[in-house]
């Protein structure tokens, strides 16, 4: 099924040449070892070949003289061929893997080879991609091993199959039918992550409910996770903080309270004696109403470190959320997580990991790096991305996520003096870090294909090869995920790569333009709500962040106003303080600036700011006119379908160019300069727009 298959789909090589050179290397399989795992490999093998090469491959447990491709770890390797690999594996780690040509006598023979059978899993996926992409898989020397350890799709999902910011459907998990069913969907889902890496999943929302960890779902809970276990991932549940009392029947759920502590440690033990290699607990924890140590008067240190405790002698993790920002705190939210948690460096157990958002607000099109980043080098900090768009246009706007994964992480912090990028923090490369982690919130729902949007499996898969690698170039990565779902032919490549790492700078330019950010109607943060300002909490209100009045627009984040710039490094602070050195991507978020203010091409802040708006709707024009020649190439069915979402797309374009607009226009005074057209309707008309029916979100929140 089109769409279905993601990116291994499999189809045949057609190039008559490669395909010959991908017979003779696949001949005859040796795939050495029995466990799951193994089995994982052989299937994946059994299913691809016949799709690429139209053969049924033979494979053998056992390395015989006309093996032309052997799968083995290094130990399981014949000794004549475990010699030819001394030199690499010493950095392999647990699940890196090698890829490589050697003669033995007059045959060429291709070996993967890792230290685990996970490793050769990884291995295989790389194999199969090579072919996808047809690559040569003669001469091959590669050594590939993942740079953080905990790799992890964060789903949002409600046990009632509800997905919060979910826009692809209902959750995966069919609670009701597990244990006993194991929808194949399972398995796809499984072959998918281990296919780019991913390790680790953390099934449930971490708006949390305690029945998740109620005997009756823990074992449903296992289901999945023996499900996922032959690839190489871990399952993790959010943890209510208020479980012992929900479940527990406690009174108090206060971390430094004996039954309590007693409560979680017999969780622990009963969780691990259902699923010995259960990943550990993701927390939120006095964020947006949810409880936490905070109840208590107890800190986030006493809270994650009494789950860490309880998790420690099973090898477990407690990942803690930093995205907190509080009612009661009359400070700029921008600056809230910092301040709560960077005075606790080096006070969290050594199996607690922070997991920090990628910017300080809230997964806005394009924000600036958060500055908890390199600011706590005692501390595990983990990132946490968004791949599901809550504010990039949900599953109906085409924006290729990797760019600004990419962006966040090559960042520099300047923490440790220049090249201190997030990526070296995040790797643990720069300060040390023992655990590392990248978390995506994900995407994927029970929609046919997975993910809603065709190109948001672009998405998953880029985030996945992003965590597996920080280093990687968001392009390539749209090479490779291009060329395997949908065509090798240049002639569609190379403008459809053009047009995805365009798309992220478009939606910028049509939704958030030049640092503004969080100006999304209430609640469900689709389509614009500039003037939004009634909601019960201030920082819910757009008008607080982008301040604009008579004099200008934007949020003084520097000394003169709430010096949130002061949580950077000090180059960093410095740069970002001053208007003219002060990257213009960012200019509002970090300044109040007057409408006439002069940017760096001469225009004023209004003119300039009207011409991004339709600077943004023309990138969409242009995307549409891309993806209307690209009828050669994929399914009818598939040109047709991402038509129509870029059809809606350029509808919103306008709508979000044409809203704000007007509105800011009403303090600005000023005409729309040339070259930006007019709008439609008058803003009553956009101020009434409702958006009455939005996927995945719950009334109480803003
Ligand atoms: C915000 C979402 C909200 C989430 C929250 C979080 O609007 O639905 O619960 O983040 O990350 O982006 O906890």
């Amino acid at each position: 099924t089109p769409g279905y298959d993601l990116w291994m789909n499999y189809k045949q090589i057609d190039n008559e040449k490669l395909n010959k050179s991908y017979q003779k290397a696949t001949t005859s399989l040796a795939v050495l070892g029995k466990s799951e795992t193994i089995q994982a490999i052989k299937n994946e093998l059994q299913l691809a070949l016949p799709q690429l090469l139209e053969k049924q491959p033979e494979i053998k447990s056992v390395v015989e003289e006309r093996s032309s491709l052997i799968i083995a770890t290094l130990d399981a390797l014949p000794s004549n061929i475990k010699k030819q690999f001394s030199a690499a594996v010493d950095n392999l780690g647990d699940e890196g893997f090698i890829i490589k040509s050697i003669k033995i006598e007059k045959n060429t023979k291709l070996v993967v080879t890792a230290h685990t059978e996970i490793g050769l899993l990884y291995g295989t996926f790389r194999v199969l991609a090579l072919m996808q992409q047809l690559e040569e898989l003669t001469n091959l020397n590669l050594v590939d091993s993942p740079k953080i350890d905990i790799r992890m799709l964060n789903h949002w999902d409600n046990l009632d199959r509800t997905v919060e910011r979910g826009y692809a459907g209902f959750s995966l998990w069919n609670w009701q039918k597990l244990p006993e069913y194991i929808d194949q969907r399972y398995v796809d889902y499984a072959r998918a992550n281990a296919s780019i890496g991913i390790n680790a999943v953390s099934l449930t929302n971490v708006n949390a409910n305690a029945l998740i960890l109620t005997p009756m779902y823990l074992e449903k809970v296992k289901a999945l996770a023996k499900t996922f276990r032959p690839y190489g991932i871990k399952v993790y549940l959010t943890a209510r903080f208020s479980a012992p009392i929900e479940i527990g029947g406690l009174e108090t759920a206060d971390p430094l309270d004996q039954k309590v502590i007693d409560w979680w440690q017999a969780k622990a033990d009963e969780i691990y004696s259902l699923i010995p290699n259960f990943g550990g607990f993701l927390v939120k924890a006095n964020s947006e109403g949810q409880p936490g140590p905070q109840n208590y008067d107890r800190n986030h240190v006493d809270g994650a470190n009494m789950m860490a405790k309880a998790l420690a002698p099973h090898n477990g993790n407690v990942i803690w959320r930093a995205f907190v920002y509080s009612e009661h705190d009359a400070d700029d939210r921008a600056k809230q997580a910092y301040s709560e948690f960077v005075p606790y460096d080096g006070k969290f157990l050594p199996n607690v990991l922070v997991q920090v958002k990628n910017g300080a607000i809230d997964f806005q099109p394009r924000e600036p790096f958060h500055p908890m980043f390199g600011a706590m080098p005692k501390t595990h900090i983990m990132m946490e991305f968004q791949i599901t768009k809550e504010y990039l246009g949900f599953s109906t706007h085409l924006v290729y996520l990797p760019k600004l994964y990419e962006e966040v992480l090559e960042a520099d912090t300047y923490q440790e003096g220049k090249g201190s990028t997030v990526a070296k923090v995040l790797d643990g490369s720069l300060q040390g870090q023992q655990i590392t982690g990248m978390a995506g919130v994900a995407n994927i729902g029970n929609d046919l294909n997975w993910t809603g949007h065709p190109f948001g499996q672009a998405d998953w898969y880029g985030f996945g090869r992003l965590a597996w690698d920080p280093y990687l170039d968001s392009e390539k990565i749209a090479d490779e995920w291009l060329r395997m779902t949908f065509s090798n032919d240049e002639k569609f490549i190379a403008p459809i790569k053009e047009m995805m790492v365009t798309s992220r700078e478009a939606v910028v330019n049509y939704m958030n333009p030049l640092g503004l950010h969080h100006i999304f109607d209430t609640g469900h943060h689709y389509g614009p709500g500039p003037w939004v300002s009634e909601l019960s909490r201030p920082e819910w209100n757009p008008v607080y962040y982008h301040q604009a009045d008579e004099n200008g627009i934007g949020f003084d984040r520097t000394p003169s106003g709430s010096n949130a710039t002061a949580q950077y490094a000090q180059p960093v602070a410095e740069m970002f303080n001053d208007p003219k050195t002060c990257p213009e991507e960012y200019l509002l978020w970090f300044h109040h600036l007057p409408w006439d203010y002069q940017l760096k091409n001469g225009e004023t802040l209004w003119n300039g700011l009207a011409k991004k708006y339709q600077k943004g709707v023309n990138q969409v024009a242009k995307m549409q006119e891309t993806w209307n020649q690209m009828k050669p190439y994929v399914s009818a069915e598939q040109h047709k379908e991402v038509n129509m979402l870029l059809t809606i797309q350029y509808k919103e374009a306008k709508w979000w160019r044409d809203a704000c607009l007007l509105y800011f226009q009403t303090f600005s005074k000023q005409e729309l300069p040339v070259g930006v057209e007019k709008p439609e309707h008058d803003l009553e008309y956009y101020k009434s727009l409702k958006f009455p029916f939005a996927p995945g979100i719950r009334p109480r929140w803003n």
